[in-house]
């Protein structure tokens, strides 16, 4: 495959996190394939609930037109919440992912049942409305927090870490179910060591997205621009939105 580019957008604007979610990104990606790993100006240093959500959403937006206007390939919404998803579609030319879809994708292929594991509990409604939307529900035997915030992810400490092998290990105790989808894009780089350890496909969203990606600029496939997914309709836009069409 000729060489491509994948914009990779961590929404919310913690640079820590945002080179974890790259590395991961490129620990996945094919040889043509040049990870272009982006945040917000501005926003919310983490996501963890509906406000911060709406706030970033604003933000994935302005990296999708950048990304656009750098002639990017493809792009990956690289947040548990999947915020500004179809509202980024509506901008891009090229696909856009979402890690919750593309984990939740991947886990549907290789068991019948999964577990999510994500961080703080108010989030996990988030990830409730997600499987309703994206159809899972009937996939999803059950969703854990890990009870600490996105950036516990971040702070050197490796409590986070810890706290996620051991609610992955009682998961697979509790639920019954045959994979687990990572609930952070802040938990990338944990996928692989613990695929091996628990024997059990431990499904990270970005290098999930990322391959989806792939695989939709391999296919020729771009975000429909027919109907609801159509460039949005011109207007003009006041304030601080004035040119993020
Ligand atoms: C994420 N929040 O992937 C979500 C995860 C979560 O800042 N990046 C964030 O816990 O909802």
């Amino acid at each position: 495959m000729a060489g491509i580019c994948i914009q990779v957008i961590n929404p919310n604007t913690s640079q820590g996190m945002t080179q974890t979610i790259g590395d991961a990104a490129r620990a996945v990606a094919a040889p043509g394939t040049d990870i272009l790993a982006v945040c917000p100006t501005q926003g919310v240093p983490s996501i963890e609930g509906h406000f911060d959500e709406a706030i970033a959403a604003i933000g994935v937006l302005e990296q999708i037109k950048a990304g656009r206007q750098q002639g990017v390939d493809g792009h990956v919404i690289a947040c548990f919440g999947d915020p500004g998803l179809l509202a980024a579609r509506e901008l891009a030319q090229g696909p856009v992912v979402g890690i919750a879809e593309a984990a939740m994708h991947m886990a549907t292929l290789v068991a019948t049942r999964f577990s999510i594991v994500t961080t703080l509990p108010r989030t996990l409604i988030i990830a409730r409305h997600l499987l309703r939307q994206y159809g899972f529900e009937a996939h999803c035997a059950a969703l854990h927090a890990i009870d600490l915030p996105v950036l516990a992810l971040e702070d050197g400490s490796g409590l986070a870490q810890e706290r996620v092998r051991a609610r992955c290990i009682q998961a697979l105790k509790e639920d019954g179910s045959g994979a687990i989808v990572l609930g952070c894009g802040g938990m990338a780089t944990l996928a692989q060591e613990l695929t091996h350890e628990l024997q059990v496909p431990v499904i990270d969203g970005v290098s999930a997205a990322v391959k989806m990606v792939e695989s939709l600029v391999a296919l020729g496939l771009g975000t429909s621009k027919r109907g609801d997914l159509a460039f949005p309709e011109a207007k003009a836009l006041s304030g601080q939105f004035h040119n993020l069409m």
